[in-house]
Parts: structure tokens; C-alpha cells; sequence
């Protein structure tokens, strides 16, 4: 099987995008997709993904990988009703396996998903991008996540992990995670895969948790897969070849010293979604996300995509987060997400991917 490129996309009604519009994106396959109204720790019914993968096999796409179905905060703080809510991930994953998913790519982050300080930074050529600005992003969470939920109300759109009912007890969370250390974390990361492993084996399903954005504890709260040590920890802790990575090439690089090629290098086989982003670090530890293309960050986007083609990937792609450009404002388009930036982030990597498969096929 060669390496499927993914677009993710937010759902009918839920996304400004339409189906058609990434028809006409050169090669891709696969809808990573979600069912977005729906809490951490709830079921997901099968009619419910019915009615949201029909429009999208009805497209003519795959919905191979989902993206996310989110972990409920007792998991991952491991209070006893957790085995509840893992019993419903299990009752979700059975559910799913009719249409044909084959990856769920969640994370283990306490609190937040993503964080970043700007949403819609300016970039020197009229583009706006998503920003950090490591000192808003230190002591009071507050003020972080009062900016991200005015502008999900301001232009009524959720974010997947910023779900207005969890960030309205954001005092209540903080103090549930106070007790638990880096080393509680992994433990319960441990016994939430080992419960799964089964059930993804029975269903074909592999699990791939997300790298953590960005790459360092915040607010006081720890964070697991943050450099290569930590990977590696993770796939052996444990060993299963359904216990997977979503390797996001953004999310490490944050931290300039994840040299993210080698960490492809190293861990392929295990990868089973790849996120390429690229990074542009500022002197004084800032940085923005930059277009695909190589020179505009200091990713190594390119060295990235030559070690999964060395590698033989065969799993699922995606551009990460884009900038927005041309008509993309706050409102009209899903912070990182728009049409353009990730539409030409696809014909970056094709680009590349195809020259060195023909490379290939030549003896070159
Ligand atoms: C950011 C995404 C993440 C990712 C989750 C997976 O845009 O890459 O929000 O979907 O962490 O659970």
C-alpha cells in the first residue's frame, strides 16, 4: 500500500471547505474526520458516523483515519471512573470499525491540545499564521485560553480539545492534574493502550497518539512525547504494533534540537500518520508556522520527507496547520486550517515524493 495523502476536514455545516473543493486537490485520498460534537468520554453511535462518512466515501474519498476521538481527563488523571470511559473508547473503536477507519489519532495532553499565544500572527508577505510567544505562555493559563474561547465565541466554531464545557471548569481541571506527576501520566498512558491493544487488534485499528504541542511542560502540567527518548519510552513501554504514533512533525520542532528526519529514521515502522508543518524560530525562542517549503523554516521538511520515502512509509499524510492567505480572515477560515496554504503544502510534497519514487524507478 503507498502512502495515502489526508486533508483534514471539519464536517458538513461545520467547515467552510466543502468536499468538492479538496476533490480538486491533486492526490488526495483520505478525509481525516471526526465527530466533533462529541465530549471526551462519550460513545460514538454507530449512526452517528454514518451520517458523517457517507458525504465523505459518497465524495469519493476514504475516511481511513480519525482524528481525534478525544481521551476523557479521567484517564489520563487516572481517577477509578476512568475504566467507564475507557470502556466507551472500546464501544467507539467497535463502532467504527464498520466503515473502514483504520487509525485514531488522539493525544495525552493534560488540559490543552495545542497552545499558542496568536492566532492569526502577521507574516512579512500579508499571510497571518498561528504564533507563540513563550513568555503569554508561562505562569496564568488563563489569559491563554480567555483568548482562544473569545475568538471560538466571537466566530462560533469549536475547537477539538478547547470544548467550551471543559475550559468553563478550567480552575476544577488544574487542581484534578495538581497531584499527578509526569511519571503518573506515563502510568496511566500505560494501563488506558493496555486496555486498548485487544480491542485495535480485533478491529484493525491502530492508535496514534499525537506528539505533544509544544514540546515542554506549560502551566505546571506535564507532558510525555516531547523528544526521541520519550517516543521511544512510549513504543516500548508498550510493544505492540497497534500502539502507534501520529509523528507531527511541527509539535516537535518546536524545540529546534528535535531533528525530526532522524526520529523518522528511527521509529518508521511504528509511524502510521504523518503531519508535516514547518517552523520559523525567532532569536529569542518565538516562532511562527511557515509554509511546507524547506527554506521558509528550519524544519527540514525535506529531509523529513526523504526519510519517510527511505523508509518505505505506507502509512497516512496530512499538511498540518497552513497559514491563511488571500481571503482567509478570522471567521472565515479555522485557525491553521484553510484551503490554500494546506492545498499548496500538498503540491510541495507531492512534488518531492514523486521526483524521488521516479528517482527510484530509474536506478537514480
Ligand atoms: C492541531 C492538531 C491537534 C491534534 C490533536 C490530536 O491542529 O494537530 O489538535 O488533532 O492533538 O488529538
Amino acid at each position: 500500500m503507498p502512502m495515502q495523502m489526508g486533508f483534514r476536514w471539519y464536517g458538513l455545516g461545520n467547515d467552510k471547505i466543502s468536499l468538492s473543493d479538496i476533490r480538486q486537490i491533486p492526490g488526495v485520498s483520505t478525509i481525516v474526520w471526526a465527530l466533533h460534537d462529541k465530549l471526551p468520554g462519550e460513545i460514538w453511535q454507530q449512526e452517528e458516523i454514518e451520517a458523517a462518512v457517507r458525504p465523505i466515501l459518497d465524495a469519493g474519498f476514504n475516511a481511513d483515519v480519525v482524528e481525534s476521538v478525544n481521551v476523557h481527563d479521567d484517564i489520563k488523571i487516572g481517577l477509578p471512573s476512568r475504566d467507564r470511559y475507557i470502556d466507551n473508547y472500546v464501544r467507539t473503536i467497535r463502532n467504527l470499525r464498520p466503515f473502514g477507519v483504520k487509525v485514531i489519532c488522539y493525544n495525552f495532553m493534560p488540559v490543552f491540545d495545542w497552545t499558542r499565544s496568536e492566532l492569526f500572527h502577521p507574516g512579512d508577505d500579508g499571510s497571518t499564521s498561528l504564533y507563540y510567544q513563550k513568555d503569554m505562555i508561562q505562569d496564568d493559563p488563563k489569559e491563554m485560553a480567555d483568548y482562544v474561547m473569545s475568538f471560538t465565541e466571537k466566530y462560533n466554531m469549536t475547537f477539538p480539545g478547547w470544548e467550551p464545557e471543559r475550559m468553563a471548569r478550567l480552575d476544577e481541571l488544574f487542581a484534578a492534574y495538581r497531584p499527578v506527576t509526569k511519571e503518573m501520566l506515563w502510568g496511566n498512558l500505560k494501563y488506558f493502550l493496555e486496555k486498548l491493544m485487544p480491542v485495535c487488534h480485533e478491529c484493525d485499528i491502530k492508535m496514534a497518539i499525537h506528539m505533544d504541542d509544544p514540546p515542554w511542560d506549560i502551566f505546571g502540567l506535564p507532558r510525555l512525547l516531547v523528544d526521541e527518548g520519550s517516543i521511544a519510552r512510549f513504543l516500548e513501554m508498550v510493544d505492540d504494533p497497534y500502539n502507534c504514533l501520529t509523528l507531527c512533525s511541527g509539535s516537535l520542532n518546536a524545540n529546534p534540537a528535535n531533528n525530526v528526519a532522524d526520529i523518522v529514521r528511527r521509529h518508521c515502522g511504528r509511524i502510521a500518520f504523518a503531519h508535516i508543518r514547518n517552523i520559523r524560530h525567532f532569536p529569542n525562542g518565538y516562532f511562527a508556522e511557515a509554509s511546507h517549503r524547506d527554506c521558509d523554516g528550519e524544519t527540514g521538511i525535506l529531509d523529513i520527507l526523504r526519510a519517510y520515502h527511505d523508509c518505505g512509509f505506507e502509512g497516512y499524510i496530512r499538511p498540518d496547520h497552513g497559514r491563511h492567505l488571500w481571503d482567509e480572515k478570522p471567521g472565515s477560515v479555522r485557525p491553521g486550517y484553510g484551503l490554500y496554504d494546506r492545498a499548496l503544502g500538498i503540491m510541495y510534497m507531492l512534488g518531492a515524493w514523486d521526483l524521488m519514487e521516479k528517482e527510484t524507478k530509474e536506478g537514480r
